[in-house]
Order: C-alpha cells, then structure tokens, then sequence
C-alpha cells in the first residue's frame, strides 16, 4: 500500500515542506509540498534526494560499546548500551559533581529533543554545560537581535520577498546554502528589484547580485557603518520612526560622522564608487530586506554587525512593514527550535535565561522540578566546553546530533580532549563519523524521515513531520534515548513521555507570554491546518511579521540603535602566515557529509575537497591548479588541493568544509581554525584565521576518493 507521508528537509534552515511517498518499508519517492509556505512546492538537489540517505549501509543501526579508545566497538542490546550510559553517567555525577557532565547538541534534532535534553540536563542532573552546534552558527545573530530588539528571532517572513524590491545580503552565499529562498530572491531581480551583496568571494550569490562588492574578510561594520551614513547623507533617517520607537540615536548619530565613504572604502578594500552605488540602490527603495549569516556571525564582531544590520533598518524606519526589515537566516533545519528551548549553556526555554531568577523559577514550575534546581551561572559554550574536557574538569560528553571531531575550530585540540574524555556517548545516525571513532557508547538515532516531530525554519514557522518508514535495527528517536537513561538512573519522574507530541505540549506551555509564544500550538493542530508562525498564543493573534506597532520587547518598549565601532577582525595577515583563510559551504553537500556523502548525484556535482585560491597569489607560490596544498597556520596543518580561481579576492583563500578526517589525512579546514570567540556570542570566528599555504606535490586533476564505507560487519547488519 502505498501512501503519501507529509514530513520536511532535515538540510537547511529554509525548511521546505515534503511529501514522501512511501509503501510502509521504504521511501519510494520524496518531493516538494506545494501548499508548504517556505518552498510551494520547489526542492533544491539535498532535499530531494533525501530518500536516497536513509537507507544506506552506513547508518548506525545498532548500540555499540568501547572499553578506551582505540578498542574496537563491540554492538550490544539496545539496553545494555542504556545501561552503560546511565551507570557511567552516575558514577561520574557521584564521584565529581553535575559540573563534570555535558551536553553537546544540535539544531538538527527536533524541537522534542532539544527540549527534553535541556531538561534532563539543566534540571534533573543540575548541569548547564548543555550547549549545542548554534554556537558555532546562529549564536552571534541570536545575541544581537536580543541586544537591538530585546528579543531572538527574526520579525520577518518569507513572504516579504515577493514584496521587497531591495536585497541586501551579508556573509550570505543563499543560492548556495538557502538555495529555495534565493531562487525567490532571484525572481524578485528578474523583475527589477536591487541586489547589493557583501562577500570576499564572488559567490553565485553575488554573481546574481545588482552589485558585488568584495569586502575583506570582517571589515562589515566598517561597511554597515558607512552605508548608515550614506543613508543620513541622502536624508533617508526617518525621524518620526527613530523618535518614536528606538533609543541611542544621538551616539549612533556621532559614530557615523567617522564613517565616511574613504574610510569605509579604505577599510573593505572596495571602491569608493562602489560603495556609493551600493548605498544609493539600497537608499532609494523602501521595502529593503537584508539576509545575514555566517561570514557576519562567525566572527569576533558578529554580534556587533548583527546589531549594525538592525540599525540600518531601525534608523530608516524599514521594519516591521511589509517587504521590510532585517532578516537572519537559520543555518540548520530545526536551529530556531533550538533556540526556542533554550538549548544554549545561558539560555531556557521560552527566551528565558538561567541567569534570571523569576525565568529559572517559571521554567522550574513547568518542569516539575523543586525550587532552586536550576543552577544560576551559565555552563560552558561550545568552544570552553572542550577545553573543560581537555584539562579533566568535564569527565562526560553526551553528544547528539552533532560531529565535532569534524566541525569544531582547532580540532588538535578537541582531539585531544576527545580522547581524554572518562565518558563519550555519541548519538548519531551514522557510522562512523569522526566524533564515533572516541565514542565509549554509541546510540543509534532515528532520521527524520523515521520519526514524528517538529522543526521551527527560518521565519519562525513550524512544520510537523510524520513518521514516514520505522528506523532500522535497534535506532529511535533521540528523545526515546535521553528518556530512556534518564530512567535507568532513577529519573522516571518527569521525564516518563510516551510520545513526541506530549513533549511538545509542555514545551509550547513553556513559551506562554513569552517573546516566543507558541502555547496554542499542538501537534494535532500542526497536523490539521499545516505549518504554523510564531508567535502563536492561546488567547492572542498570531503574527506573520513582528514588531509592526513599533513596539519591542524591552524595557523601555523600544529598539535599542547600538553605535558600534568597527573593531578589530581578529587574526591579520603576517609574514609568516600571509593569507586568510576563509571556510564554508557548497550546494550539493551538507557539513561533514554523513547523508549526502551517500548520494552518487550530489558528489559528481560537488565531488571533492579544494583550497579556492586567488591566480596572483597561486603564481606567487607557484602553485598550480590541482596541486596538492598545505594550509597551516599557527594551531594546525590542513592538506587540500589547489583550485586556482579568480572569484577569490587576492590574499584570501576559501576551503569547503565538508571534507574531514574519513575522506583523508588532514582534510579538515579545522586543523588550521581559531577557536577565538566573540566576547559577547562566544561564537568562534570560523570565518577569519591567518594561514600560509605550500604546495606539497602535484597530482593527477580530479583525483575522487570515494566516501569510506562502513566496517564490513557493520553494513552487513
Ligand atoms: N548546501 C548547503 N547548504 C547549507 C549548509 C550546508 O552544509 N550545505 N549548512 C547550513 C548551515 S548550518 C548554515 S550555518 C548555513 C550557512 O550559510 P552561509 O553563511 O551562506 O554559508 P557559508 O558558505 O558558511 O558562508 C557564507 C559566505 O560568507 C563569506 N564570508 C567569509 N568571511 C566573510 C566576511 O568577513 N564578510 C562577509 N561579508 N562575508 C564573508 C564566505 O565567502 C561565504 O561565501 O548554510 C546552511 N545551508
Ligand atoms: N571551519 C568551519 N567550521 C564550521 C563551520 C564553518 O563555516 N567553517 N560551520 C559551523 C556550523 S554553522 C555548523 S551548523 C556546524 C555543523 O557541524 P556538525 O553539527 O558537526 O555537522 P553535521 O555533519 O551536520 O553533524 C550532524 C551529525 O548528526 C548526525 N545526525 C543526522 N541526523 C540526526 C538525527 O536525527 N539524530 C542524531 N542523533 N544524529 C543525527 C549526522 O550523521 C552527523 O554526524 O559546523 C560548524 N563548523
Ligand atoms: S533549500 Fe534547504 S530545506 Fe529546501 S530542499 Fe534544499 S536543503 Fe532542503
Ligand atoms: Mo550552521
């Protein structure tokens, strides 16, 4: 029997609405949801080809156990593996204190399991070293839009493309990483709307732009700056607007004064003409939306820029309104969720945070739990998380859903702590990854294709998804796992859920009143009337935009305008280390390749690693393309092979980061990354790290090595 399964992409945060097709065992055909709002219809080449990942002989289909590391695996009963989890995770709580535990988790699980890891670790083992794979992604716009706003979360929808006819995107390379958004974007150009772009590559997103301008890598508040006192040059402040609903005019007002367009130009590295052109198409149209992402949030400044972003739109008054306002892209599917649940070492759920006392009482009485459970001090972020490891003060890591012997910066390090670690429970759908290879416990996960849940995408929308196959072996979904040895230690009560949609009912209870709100949302409501936006309370309207009567979730009921001087990116380019690393993503491959690594379509088309590098500088070196390169830096050595290329700018060079440790020795842009961190988002700065670059060899052109398969006796299983 054949039957039609709505479910959504478990790939980026544009968060396209699927249906697949399936006869009960297997997906027989996966394609776009054309009442779905984020995509009507539409799929990029990820999402669908989906199907194609859920059965592969590389999926983690049973618990395994490993006495140390470097023992092989052996596969246990999926109790036994339970078992030892919940007695390791016991003796270390006994002997060393909740402040010895982590959690590491991630914007690809559902809102279900983010929210009941968060629980079980914040208030049944009292630890908030609970962080998870946004720190490295969103954290940087999160504390900037809390800062500008009083709140996380976007007010914008996608909606507003199809009204906007400015474009500004920043760090942003959307045709690659939120191809269905852009594709909107690109029919909003085709029919004259302005694209202004801010990238050091000459992506395909900027080949699309009106304009590209090729700013050095983290020189964007200098940029933001400068086009905000273009902006007041041409007399398109708009007082009533900053008069009536913002604070901080009069600093930001004197900061601009040492913003003009020589010195911005001067400082990105762009002509002045261009940047002049760039603010004039930006300042003549009314409905300007601006896209953010990576190239601003990973770096120090990140928080910063994200505060300049708003600024441009408070100060003209471009928010809230239709086609209008500043618009943060979610990188992972269900990352907003994550946010949603406060699944961050200084967060709660409902944008409450663990240093509030009143937020720590309201979030201990819907969990159940006695007064003065929560602990007050934020836990580790990512970043000191692993160093807590390294130097033996956390004994335990219980990673979900994410890679960071892949996707963490300066990965000697975390290595290194990796191996030190008493405990590390790995739960990963996949096997093997290069976090398994340290795993001592080993839970295999359900895909989203296999399990009920929610994700909230980019716009603040949440789309139910439905089971639509059973997951293989002993795998089930992340929340059954954590229940499950939150059991076996003794704590039944409280974290007893029999189904995803119980989860789901407390957590929306838990955003009642808040910024947040989404207490009148449940997943027979989701089921009956399709995916739904935030804020969505029980006696309220919801809201396709926020912030439309001007008022904010702050003190003051005002939007805060942050001067914020451009301030120092970080590493610079040195004799010894002459260029400038930059890393990212391209179309066809998601991360560390888990899933599309399995699919043939997508790794002809994105087939191998490479080191973008600029002709001047690869002649300088006398490196040619397809050679094999060196990429070190102070903290690492890299090994990938040239692709000699003009859309770099000269003195930056870019690697994709999707090539790791299983492809080959060396492969990953992290062993050269710094783990620096934004002081206010202790986000890392993955975008910026000085390195120097030799050739080692040269090699055969196009040379493809094929994603390593499972352990024979594994992909029997
Ligand atoms: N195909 C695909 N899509 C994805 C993903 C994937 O793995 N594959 N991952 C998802 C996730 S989790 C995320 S976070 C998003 C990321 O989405 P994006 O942020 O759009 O992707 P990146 O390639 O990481 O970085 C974007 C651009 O930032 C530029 N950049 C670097 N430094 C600077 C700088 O200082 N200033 C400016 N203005 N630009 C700079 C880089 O050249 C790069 O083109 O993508 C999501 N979508
Ligand atoms: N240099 C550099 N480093 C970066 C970045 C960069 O731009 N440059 N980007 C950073 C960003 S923005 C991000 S988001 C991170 C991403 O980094 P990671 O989170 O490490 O990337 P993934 O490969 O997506 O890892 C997800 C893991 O979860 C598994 N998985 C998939 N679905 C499920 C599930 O439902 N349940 C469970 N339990 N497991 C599942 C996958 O098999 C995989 O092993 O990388 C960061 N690292
Ligand atoms: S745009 Fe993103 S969510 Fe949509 S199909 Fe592609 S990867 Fe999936
Ligand atoms: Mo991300």
């Amino acid at each position: 029997m054949r039957r039609d399964v709505h479910t959504l992409c478990p790939y980026c945060g544009v968060g396209c609405g699927l249906i697949a097709t399936t006869d009960g065992e297997r997906v027989l055909r996966v394609r776009g949801d054309p009442k779905h709002p984020a995509n009507f219809g539409r799929v990029c080449p990820k999402g669908g080809s989906v199907g194609q990942t859920v059965n592969v002989p590389t999926r983690l289909r049973h618990a395994m156990l490993r006495e140390r590391f470097g023992a092989g695996p052996q596969i246990v009963p999926a109790a036994a593996a339970v078992r030892a989890a919940a007695d390791g995770l016991r003796r270390i709580l006994d002997s060393h204190g909740p402040g010895a535990i982590a959690f590491y988790l991630s914007g690809q699980l559902t809102t279900e399991s983010q929210y009941i890891a968060n629980k079980f670790a914040k208030g049944f083992l009292r630890t908030n070293h609970c962080d998870s794979n946004s720190r490295l992604c969103m954290s940087g716009a999160a504390v900037g839009m809390k800062l500008s706003f009083g709140s996380d979360g976007p007010p914008t929808a996608y909606a507003d493309i199809e009204l906007a006819d400015a474009f500004l995107f920043v760090g942003s390379n959307a045709a690659d990483a939120h191809p269905i958004t852009f594709e909107r974007v690109k029919k909003q150009i085709e029919k004259g709307a302005k694209c202004v772009v801010a990238d050091p590559r000459r992506t395909a997103t900027a080949a699309a732009a009106t304009l590209h301008l090729p700013v050095r890598p983290g020189s964007d508040l200098s940029l933001l700056n400068g086009l905000l006192h273009l902006f007041r040059a041409f007399g398109k402040i708009d007082r009533a607007y900053v008069n009536a609903h913002t604070d901080g005019w009069a600093e930001l007002d004197a900061l601009l004064n040492a913003y003009p367009p020589a010195r911005v130009a001067a400082d990105c590295g762009i002509d002045p003409v261009d940047l002049h052109a760039a603010a004039r198409l930006l300042a003549d149209r009314d409905k300007l939306l601006t896209f953010w992402t990576m190239g601003v949030n990973q770096t120090l400044q990140g928080t910063f820029t994200t505060n300049a972003i708003v600024n441009l739109h408070l100060a003209t008054g471009r928010i809230g309104k239709p086609g209008a306002g500043p618009f943060s892209l979610t990188g992972q599917p269900n990352a907003m969720g994550g946010r949603d649940v406060g699944y961050m070492s200084h967060t709660l759920p409902g944008y409450r945070t663990v240093v509030d006392p009143n937020d720590r009482a309201a979030v201990e009485g819907v969990w159940g739990v006695p007064p003065g459970t929560i602990r007050p001090e934020p836990g580790h972020d990512a970043v000191q998380l692993f160093d807590a490891v390294d130097r033996g003060e956390i004994k335990a890591v219980w990673v979900i859903g994410s890679n960071p012997a892949a996707s963490m910066p300066n990965l000697p390090k975390v290595r290194r702590a990796l191996e030190r670690a008493e405990l590390l429970i790995v739960q990963d759908a996949y096997y093997p990854t290069e976090t398994t290879r340290y795993a001592h416990v080993m839970l295999p996960a359900a895909v989203n294709l296999e399990m009920d849940g929610t994700f909230c995408n980019s716009e603040r929308r949440v789309t139910l998804m439905r089971q639509v196959v059973p997951p293989p072996g002993d795998a089930k979904p992340d929340w059954q796992w954590v229940r499950d040895v939150a059991a076996a230690m003794g704590f039944g009560r409280g974290m007893a859920y029999e189904s995803a949609a119980a989860i789901f009912d407390e957590f929306a209870r838990s955003t009642a009143g808040r910024p947040n709100d989404q207490s009148a949302l449940h997943h027979k409501l989701l089921a009956e009337r399709g995916p739904q936006q935030w804020p969505f309370p029980s006696m309220g309207r919801s809201a396709e935009r926020r912030y439309a009567d001007g008022s904010y979730p702050t003190a003051t009921g005002r939007a805060r305008l942050w001067a914020r001087d451009a301030v120092d990116p970080g590493e610079r380019p040195t004799p010894e280390f002459p260029l400038l690393l930059t890393t990212g993503r391209t179309l066809n491959q998601w991360h560390t390749r888990t899933k599309t690594g399995t699919v043939a379509q997508l790794n002809d088309r994105d087939p191998g690693p490479y080191l973008q590098i600029h002709p001047d500088d690869a002649a300088e070196l006398g490196v040619a393309d397809g050679d094999d390169v060196d990429v070190a830096s102070g903290r690492g050595t890299a090994r990938s092979v040239a692709r000699v290329d003009a859309d770099t700018s000269p003195g930056v060079v870019f690697m994709p980061i999707h090539w790791n440790e299983l492809w080959g020795r060396a492969a990953s842009p992290n062993e050269a990354t710094t783990d620096a961190t934004d002081p206010l988002s202790q986000q890392p700065a993955l975008k910026c790290c000085a390195v120097r670059v030799s050739k080692v060899g040269a090699t055969p052109p196009g040379r493809v090595r094929p994603m390593p398969a499972a352990e024979p006796a594994l992909a029997a299983m």
